[in-house]
């Protein structure tokens, strides 16, 4: 697959080349461009930047030189999706990863200051899909760490990519949000040594009894999810499983309560326990 990246920073992708993720780039499974958006600031002072219209603070990304950028990058290698962090985009999940990774092309605008003029996106829509996407409901100072976390969960993804297919698929939300594990996060993993600080690894893990091992981890799976995700536990406890990666339905958005401290029993009121007492 071909990914491109349009950014004020193109230092900021350094790490692609490391890794998993640098070694797939070095064979050839993913091809990145990285571009630098200045190119296309065609004014003398190769401003990329001006004053909000409406007032407030802070700056706005002129529209000129993105839609000089994407134009440019469009018309080679392909059709592309475009995608677009942004606060204000949909959640990023593991189904739209496994989605982007059948993708032949992606083309990522990473945005700065207080965003890019809206106009920009809706001109793009005229011409390719486009996804405004989001990583989390933080603000960042750019799009560019959420490209990278998201070419990474797509990148990993990619036939080859990953060492052990298998591993992809009993990850966390599963390797594409289906599967035994969707909608459930992993629990504890050990290796050797079988007794470490005093610690002993859960002797069942070391008891060959394979159907044994598969309960223990799914017990361990549910256990985490109760206590770290009561949001989905809940959609688990409701009986619809398979949800991760699928967009929420409007007025459906998952509403998280507190963080759960680790081992600590779910916010009271919440439909699921936390870790009981001894376990
Ligand atoms: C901030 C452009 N969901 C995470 C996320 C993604 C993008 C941005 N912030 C947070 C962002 C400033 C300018 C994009």
């Amino acid at each position: 697959m071909r990914i491109d990246i349009i950014t004020i920073f193109p230092e900021y992708f350094g790490p692609l080349e490391v890794s998993l993720i640098g070694k797939a780039a070095q064979r050839g499974d993913i091809v990145f461009r990285v571009h630098d958006l200045r190119n296309w600031a065609l004014d003398v002072h190769h401003s990329v930047d001006d004053t909000p219209y409406g007032g407030g603070p802070g700056m706005v990304m002129k529209p000129e030189p993105w839609g000089e950028a994407l134009d440019a990058v469009a018309a080679v290698g392909g059709p592309a999706r475009l995608v677009v962090p942004s606060p204000s985009g949909r959640p990023f999940t593991q189904r739209m990863a496994a989605g982007y990774a059948r993708e032949p092309r992606l083309v990522f605008a990473c945005g700065r200051y207080e965003g890019i003029d809206a106009r920009v996106v809706e001109d793009a829509r005229s011409r390719m899909p486009v996804d405004e996407v989001s990583i989390g409901d933080y603000v960042l100072a750019g799009g560019e760490p959420a490209v990278l976390v998201m070419t990474e969960a797509i990148g990993r993804l990619l036939p080859g990519v990953l060492g052990n297919a298998q591993s992809a698929a009993d990850d966390s939300f599963g390797g594409d949000g289906e599967g035994p594990m969707a909608a459930l996060i992993e629990g504890p993993v050990y290796t050797r040594p079988r007794v470490w600080r005093g610690r002993e690894v859960p002797p069942v893990l070391l008891s060959g009894d394979h159907a044994a091992i598969a309960r223990w981890r799914h017990d361990s799976a549910l256990r985490v999810t109760a206590a770290n995700r009561p949001d989905l536990a809940a959609r688990l406890a409701a009986g619809q499983p398979a949800a991760p990666g699928q967009p929420a339905a409007p007025g459906q958005a998952a509403a998280p309560g507190q963080p759960v401290p680790p081992g600590q029993a779910a916010a009271p009121g919440s439909a699921i326990r936390g870790t009981p007492p001894g376990e």
